[in-house]
């Protein structure tokens, strides 16, 4: 038996089988045992799992399996977040429906992931295109809708001349779009928006509850909701604007640099500026070239400051003899704060780079603490940090705190034609999330225009909308928008000719509940309130850092719209939060400068020196930079590769162990084999140890050799415990390495007594308890080597001895009146009371007392414990 290879390939599809026919996964919402929800962001069916998706669903696994071993009733479901564009990509390439396609690479990756031994519930699998899905989805949508979360409006959007869609803020990254990589547009269409915004304090100081999300993805979204208390103030035009405006109102986070303005910024898009270009030519081409810019913050960021002088002036508000001149500038945004602000060269960058353009002048206001206020000048560097208000009259001597708050109240207190001419007020940086995608592979929007009666939802009984099959991709654009009939129908108002609403929702909408759908996902509602109240939050998610901002944010919002509208009771969705590494591999260059990938070539040590051949040719290959992996590089490892040869175990394991889960980790052909080779080990050692250690009794006593193995094991399973709470597979890994070691040791010298052959055969016990998680097959296998007839994946976790924990003991005598009637066995550190608990605890001294209680119990430490009857 020791002998024979572990066969992998057989033993994994064997237990597969033998857990899918016993349900042993399949989790049941009455269970009355304390719940877990353990969830991995689910994949995009691409058709083939990367190694990504190995690490990221064998560490939720590992949690999986661990938590139930602990007795918790454990959600760990799957499913394809289905919608998107590479369906319809490969639709218009190679003429097969988006639908076919999603679905064939559906069937042939979730093969992928089953050969892996993911312990995931299958019965609660969906695609977010399945029509079961999409249909709640949009009664969800309509529910928002009448709520006021959801609205249509006008506006500029981002374009993506590729996709040929709009995209959400989020998704525009460096001005370009996040999937396509072109440089995005900007377009006006009426679209349909979720109300973000009207969550965007408590999605902000929420932030701080959520104390099991890394800090760096709570910072990254509180950047983007971006918060700033300012004050709006209004500044008298020393002659009417052409729109007959008598004051320009702008917003400013630091009023305290009031008497340090220099000149006015309105945006291209501002009403006075569209006035005023109205009979000006020249501010019209300049307005046109600002919006070729387009207004995305990253674009505004990079581009040149351009100005043009409109010749109106406003006066400063507290020297109504100084006329500060009002400019168009590129930089400032129409859709933040008024669209128009006071300039305060000295103390900000983009105005301090206009006023040198211009010739502007620059007056500093803020004295860096220690600088001569005399000599203190600005030059190329805007001073943004702290310090102490001066050239600013009754400010003067203010830190700068003080400052905002004195000119503020100030302001509040004056009116300009019965208006305050200061008010505070809260911005956020963060804009509604507009969901309409001119695309066909998404979620039908359940509305209806008609001519009459505006925009109209789809009745619920009239519910799903379905996407129609027939629909053609030979030209670009949104084939449902050209379908021949699908759009015609009546208005369900006023009963005339009115047309659907052709653009589906943005794939990200899809995305934002799954979490909450897997808690009953055949329900006819879009949750079963017991059931999703039951399982939320997810106690443990688990994927890319890529989505700290979007999916996690969307889903963040429609927690709070769901539970708005009645459909969970709370609104953080995810308690838990972990981000993992990437996956990196080398990478190879073939003499012509072209990539190689791994399978097409052969490491040697030539000389001491690790060099690459082609494997067709024999020619020599350039070893390149470790990379993440990606189709660009060709240094990807294909997963099904590793898990035919190698089997799921070795992959798992692998991918656990070598470097701390949120780091990249750097896939070796090297690091798998040593991983296999591991796995054989454990194997081999299982079997000997059960032919030298058959089960017994457990030994009254264990003698050194014994206590030592237990030792080793007990303490090996506290710290396996800790480490997976924390989630620190890499740690866990190391320890059972080296547990490993241990055992093979003891059994190399041959245990002759039956405690040490007992204490070994605990020890394997506990040692397959600890590879389950993580090697699950490996581990069924040995467990019924050893003589088990239970599913190792349906047995309790073993109970660590603390005893055996304890690190140093003495032995002490324990005297009762003077005689010596026992001896105490305890840590050396134990407390005077924990020494007296445990004495009088003996059997012994428990004898000798006939039940008297003790009078007195006098402890030297480490020497002797006196009982005093
Ligand atoms: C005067 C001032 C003086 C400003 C100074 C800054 C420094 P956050 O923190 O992002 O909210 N601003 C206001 N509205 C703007 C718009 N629509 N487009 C571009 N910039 C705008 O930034 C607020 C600051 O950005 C405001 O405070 C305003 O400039 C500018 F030493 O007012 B400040
Ligand atoms: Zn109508």
């Amino acid at each position: 038996m020791a002998s024979e290879r572990y066969n992998a390939r057989e033993a994994e599809a064997r237990w597969q089988k033998i857990w899918t026919d016993n349900n042993v996964f399949t989790t049941d919402n009455d269970d009355p045992r304390p719940k877990y929800y353990v969830l991995e962001m689910f994949p995009y069916p691409s058709g083939r799992i990367h190694m990504g998706h190995v690490r990221n669903y064998a560490m939720g696994d590992v949690v999986a399996r661990y938590k139930r071993a602990r007795g918790f009733n454990v959600l760990h479901p799957m499913g394809w977040d289905a919608f998107g564009m590479p369906a319809e990509n490969a639709a218009m390439q190679n003429n097969v429906h988006p639908k076919d396609w999603t679905y064939q690479n559906i069937a042939s990756m979730r093969g992928q992931l089953q050969s892996m031994g993911l312990s995931l519930d299958w019965n609660r699998e969906f695609a977010t295109c399945d029509v079961a899905y999409y249909t709640q989805q949009q009664k969800l949508f309509l529910d928002f809708l009448n709520a006021g979360l959801a609205y249509r409006r006008n506006a500029k959007v981002n374009w993506d001349p590729v996709d040929r869609t709009v995209l959400a803020n989020e998704q525009v990254i460096d001005g370009r779009g996040w999937r396509s990589g072109a440089l995005v547009e900007q377009r006006e269409l009426t679209q349909w928006f979720f109300k973000i915004t009207e969550f965007a304090s408590d999605l902000l100081e929420s932030l701080d509850t959520l104390d099991r999300w890394p800090d760096k993805v709570r910072l990254m979204q509180k950047n983007w909701i971006g918060k700033s208390e300012g004050l709006r103030v209004l500044f008298e035009f020393a002659a009417p604007a052409p729109n007959g405006d008598t004051t320009l109102e702008i917003f400013t986070t630091r009023p305290d640099t009031l008497f340090g303005a220099s000149f006015m910024g309105l945006s291209p898009d501002h009403p006075v500026t569209t006035a005023l270009a109205k009979d000006n030519p020249e501010l019209q081409a300049f307005v046109e070239d600002c919006r070729r810019i387009g207004t995305t913050a990253a674009a505004i960021e990079t581009a040149e400051k351009k100005g043009f002088d409109t010749g109106l002036k406003v006066k400063h508000p507290f020297d109504p003899e100084r006329l500060l001149p009002v400019y168009v500038a590129n930089f400032i945004l129409m859709d933040y704060g008024t669209g128009a602000i006071f300039a305060c060269p000295g103390h900000d960058q983009r105005d301090l780079d206009f006023a040198g353009k211009y010739g502007l002048p620059v007056i500093p206001v803020v004295l860096p603490e220690g600088a001569d206020p005399k000599d203190f000048t600005i030059l190329e560097e805007a001073y943004v940090g702290d310090g102490t208000i001066f050239n600013s009259a009754f400010l003067d001597g203010l830190p700068i705190a003080e400052a905002k708050e004195e000119i503020s109240r100030q302001l509040e207190s004056r009116t300009i034609g019965g208006a305050p001419q200061g008010v505070r007020q809260v911005n956020y940086r963060l804009r509604d999330w507009g969901i309409s995608r001119q695309r066909y592979w998404g979620c039908p929007i359940p509305i209806i225009h008609c001519d009459a009666c505006g925009p109209v939802p789809v009745p619920a009984a009239e519910l799903p909308v379905e996407l129609p099959e027939d629909i053609t991709f030979d030209k670009p654009g949104n084939p449902l928008d050209r379908h021949a009939t699908w759009k015609h129908v009546a208005c369900p108002a006023c009963g005339k000719p009115a047309t659907r609403e052709t653009d589906t929702m943005d794939t990200f909408v899809d995305s934002s509940w799954y979490f909450a759908r897997f808690t009953a996902p055949h329900a006819s509602t879009p949750t079963d309130r017991e059931a999703a109240d039951g399982w939320l939050p997810v106690d443990q998610y688990i994927g890319g850092v890529e989505h700290a901002i979007l999916h996690l944010l969307y889903s963040r919002f429609f927690a709070r719209a769901m539970k708005a509208t009645g459909h969970i009771g709370l609104k953080e969705p995810f308690a838990g939060l972990f981000t993992q590494g990437m996956v990196t591999h080398e990478t190879y260059k073939a003499a012509d400068g072209a990539w190689v990938s791994p399978a097409e070539i052969e490491i040697a040590d030539v000389d001491g020196k690790r060099t690459a051949t082609l494997v067709a040719d024999g020619t020599p290959v350039t070893i390149g930079s470790i990379e993440k992996m990606s189709k660009s590089k060709k240094n990807t490892v294909d997963p099904t590769d590793i898990l035919e040869s190698y089997g799921a175990d070795t992959a798992r394991w692998f991918m656990l162990s070598d470097s701390p889960p949120e780091r990249d980790v750097i896939w070796t052909e090297e690091g798998a084999q040593g991983a296999f080779r591991f796995v054989q080990r454990v194997w081999r050692l299982i079997g000997d140890i059960a032919e030298t250690a058959p089960a017994g009794d457990r030994p009254g006593t264990f003698g050194d050799a014994a206590t030592e193995i237990r030792r080793a094991t007990h303490k090996t399973l506290a710290a396996v415990e800790s480490d997976i709470e924390q989630l620190g597979f890499n740690r866990a890994v190391a320890r059972l390495y080296e547990l490993v070691n241990t055992l093979s040791r003891a059994l190399a010298k041959g245990p002759a007594d039956a405690d040490a052959r007992w204490a070994l055969r605990e020890a394997a016990d506990f040692l397959i308890h600890m590879m389950a998680p993580m090697t699950p097959h490996l581990a069924e296998e040995c467990w019924s080597v050893l003589g088990h007839d239970t599913l190792l994946s349906q047995t309790g976790w073993p109970d660590v001895d603390k005893t055996l924990l304890v690190e140093d003991t003495v032995t002490m005598p324990v005297q009762v009146n003077g005689k010596k009637r026992a001896e105490l066995t305890i840590a050396r550190d134990a407390s005077q009371s924990d020494v007296e608990t445990a004495a009088l605890a003996l059997d012994a001294v428990a004898r000798s007392l006939e039940g008297r209680a003790p009078r007195k119990v006098i402890v030297v430490p480490q020497r002797i414990v006196n009982v005093v009857a």
